[in-house]
């Protein structure tokens, strides 16, 4: 059965950049092959751009969308073997076989604990709806990892890039809540795959995952990690090593007009939500090298393309 829950369920990650670009080029954008083929999303949190872009992108297809907020249901059981004597109305063997009485595809979205570490790497509620469902799931961002944002930011700086091998920074920055490191771990993940010069930029206690991160470039220096970039990609994520800890470095790490002088005129990218004046200037958000609706655009042909390959 073919997932899409990590860039490892890709067998060609270039082929599905270069089809989502031709769905977003093309004359039928609005292809119906899967007609009437139903698409199941289950939010356990919220979302803005994945609930819309993906619902957009299964009816380009022509699916059928049924979208369900999951915080708002049954509290499901993901362990197996429990004695379900507590508040867990259904385990979810018996939630994900009924959806998929239902579904054709469903699609997950699953934020972690940021409390206990293992139990959110090992992906468990996703993994465990791998495991029960009968049809393939799509991940709307998991745990660790968030697959469809990153298809959407690799077709972005496929269409942007000045020069075959752009650089690329990720650049950690500040925010006031403990976030996910799902983004981050992604979308290093996909740029790996991609031909670009990647640069990870962090303040100490800020360092990712080492599965990672191991062959990535990573400067402490945000300034140097900025000269000559072509991308600025920001993002906030709390502590992998002190696990789910915010983040509070000494210097102001937001991302300024300032800093973006530093560049080789570069775009800057973030997958919103975001934070003004927190993560990023307000004048940095208004300029017009600024990428952040042409990702969130994207976002509708990236999920058009996982949905049709499925
Ligand atoms: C989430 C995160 O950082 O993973 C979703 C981003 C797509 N962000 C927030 O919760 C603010
Ligand atoms: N970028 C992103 O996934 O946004 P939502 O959380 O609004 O879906």
């Amino acid at each position: 059965m073919q997932h899409f829950t990590s860039i490892n369920d890709v067998p060609n990650p270039d082929a599905l950049i270069q089809r989502a670009l031709e769905i977003k080029r093309g004359p039928n954008r609005k292809s119906s092959f899967v007609n009437r083929k139903s698409l199941v999303l289950l939010f356990f949190n919220p979302s803005l751009r994945t609930r819309l872009s993906t619902e957009k992108a299964a009816q380009n297809l022509g699916m059928n969308v049924i979208t369900m907020n999951a915080d708002a249901g049954w509290k499901i059981e993901f362990e197996d073997g429990t004695v379900m004597d507590g508040d867990k109305a259904e385990h979810v063997r018996e939630a994900a076989g009924v959806i998929s009485q239902y579904a054709d595809v469903i699609g997950i979205r699953s934020f972690p604990t940021l409390k206990d570490r293992d139990w959110d790497y090992a992906e468990v509620v996703l993994n465990q709806f791998k495991k029960y469902a009968t049809v393939p799931v799509v991940s709307l961002e998991s745990a660790t990892l968030h697959p469809l944002q990153s298809l959407a930011d690799a077709v972005t700086i496929e269409e942007f890039k000045p020069k075959a091998r752009p650089k690329v920074v990720l650049t950690w920055a500040p925010h006031v809540r403990a976030l996910p490191q799902a983004v981050p771990n992604s979308f290093v993940e996909w740029m790996k795959t991609c031909d670009v010069e990647l640069v990870v930029t962090h303040p100490p206690g800020a360092e990712l995952a080492p599965q990672f991160v191991d062959s990535v470039q990573v400067e402490h220096d945000q300034h140097r990690a900025f000269e000559g970039a072509d991308f600025i990609y920001a993002k906030n994520w709390s502590s992998f090593t002190d696990y789910g800890q915010i983040i509070s470095p000494k210097e102001n790490w937001m991302v300024t007009p300032e800093k973006m002088a530093l560049t080789n005129n570069a775009r800057f990218m973030h997958c919103l939500p975001v934070r003004r004046n927190v993560v990023v200037a307000d004048a940095v958000l208004d300029d017009p090298r600024c990428l952040i609706f042409e990702q969130a655009k994207n976002r509708e042909f990236a999920a058009q393309a996982v949905l049709e390959w499925i």
